[in-house]
């Protein structure tokens, strides 16, 4: 904590009336909108600024790209600037029970959207003892668009991005993916925000998933989509996205391809790679023992894991092993040993798979797997087994859970029903109620 004393350089008229004044800041550069705020705070007294800290702005979907440590350095560099304090909750909770500032700043921007509800509890915290809230207009001129262009645009940079999961691993209980496959469903993972009993929550990391971004295109989850399109799909996600990717390399094909692969991925901006322990015509893990399935040996797979470390340029990237053994019921003893060997090999994470509706074999899973390997990530895929939270799956050791195809499952049935009506009825009226405005659409995508 920084504290210079809030009486030097202070108008005589000020320090009669010396007040406290709380600013909560959550950026990597400062802007003419910052310094008006502070400027408008010195108003009123002794100016407090907080920074967010980082687990705090990763909820705020303000990634930093700079330390802790440096944020306080520059915020103290600011004039009128008396003390910088670090905020832990979002919400201002604990800063303003520990502080109870006379009154609190900021842009009146935060009065639309999920921002309000911080507002609304701003309020109410600070009318619990007579504090006042103080809104200045935003600054919104084309500096300030420009600058925060800017710091959102160095987040979709392949260096920030490939390095943010394992940074995400080590701040988040847990981290929470999305199944994307378009620029679109890119869109929503990255910008859906909800407020939820008082507090804002929303996706962490994108997932790229093969049975998805197959069916997007008409084809069946067999390793049919050749690397070159699974990659145009990586590529118009990061167009328009910031959070880390996790791609679903399928078995990674032969090592000599998928040293390539790990090496594409890189340089890509992607932070990982989920490979599955099966070998020849690979099918969808849901089908289970359907479907013929071939496992690959374990010295094949940790000979392919080893290959593909080798190939990888820098710490970022993580190739996470997945294991087939609950889905193709080979057994608890065959999967805890295939984790322990492909960790040995060099996975930086392990995923195991169950197509049961209990989750009771995953949890065994993680907690065995757990009790001989504290740290490595473990990664699941709920989609069978839904009924159990994050918050339980983070209990049993879980570090990543992904929501694997729920995003296609909810869009095709929409579209279906859609075009079904429109052939009913012969106009498209009857099913105007639940389109998205033309107004909404025309607007969706924001231009530069
Ligand atoms: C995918 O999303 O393509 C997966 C997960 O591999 S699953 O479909 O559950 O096998
Ligand atoms: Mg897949």
């Amino acid at each position: 904590m920084a504290n210079r004393s809030a009486m030097q350089n202070c108008p005589a008229s000020r320090i009669t009336t010396m007040k406290t004044v709380y600013i909560c800041l959550c950026t990597d550069i400062i802007h003419e909108g910052h310094l008006n705020i502070v400027n408008q705070a010195h108003k009123y007294g002794s100016v407090i600024v907080g920074a967010l800290c980082d687990a705090a702005l990763i909820r705020y979907n303000k990634f930093p790209t700079i330390s802790l440590e440096e944020r306080i350095k520059l915020y103290e560099g600011l004039d009128h600037v008396d003390q910088v304090v670090v905020q832990h909750d979002i919400m201002y909770s604990d800063i303003i029970d520990r502080l109870h500032p006379d009154y609190v700043v900021h842009g009146d921007n935060w009065k639309q959207g999920p921002e309000s509800a911080i507002r609304e509890n701003v309020l109410k915290l600070l009318s619990d003892y007579g504090g006042q809230l103080i809104e200045p207009a935003y600054t919104y001129n084309p500096e300030v668009k420009k600058i925060d262009r800017q710091l959102k645009e160095k987040l979709a940079m392949p260096e920030y991005r490939r390095r943010r999961l394992k940074q995400l691993i080590k701040i988040r209980p847990v981290v929470k993916a999305l199944e994307v496959h378009s620029g679109l469903t890119g869109l929503i993972a990255e910008k859906t925000i909800v407020e939820h009993h008082g507090e804002l929550d929303q996706f962490d990391a994108m997932w790229i998933s093969s049975l998805c971004d197959s069916t997007a295109k008409g084809k069946p989850d067999i390793e049919l989509v050749d690397m070159t399109s699974r990659f145009r799909t990586i590529d118009d996600v990061t167009e328009v996205t910031t959070k880390p990717i996790i791609f679903d390399g399928d078995t990674g094909g032969l090592t000599e391809h998928f040293v390539y692969t790990v090496r594409t991925l890189e340089k890509m901006g992607v932070s990982a790679v989920i490979i599955e322990d099966k070998t020849g015509l690979k099918k969808n893990s849901l089908f289970g023992t359907e479907v013929v399935q071939t496992q690959d040996s374990i010295e094949n797979f940790s000979a392919k894991i080893a290959a593909g470390k080798k190939a990888q340029l820098t710490d970022d990237f993580m190739i996470i092993a997945r294991i087939e053994s609950l889905i193709l019921e080979r057994g608890m003893e065959d999967a805890l040993e295939r984790a322990f060997s492909f960790v040995r090999a060099g996975a930086d994470g392990i995923m195991i798979h169950s197509r049961k509706k209990d989750p009771g074999e995953i949890l065994e899973f993680c907690d065995r797997f757990r009790q001989a390997d504290p740290g490595t990530p473990l990664v699941v895929v709920p989609s069978s087994f839904n009924t159990i939270t994050e918050e339980e799956l983070a209990a049993h050791g879980v570090n990543i859970v992904i929501y694997a195809n729920q995003l296609t499952r909810s869009a095709f049935p929409a579209m279906q029903k859609t075009a079904e009506d429109i052939l009913r009825y012969h106009r498209a009226k009857e099913v105007d109620d639940r389109l998205m405005p033309i107004k909404q659409i025309i607007t969706l995508i924001n231009e530069l």
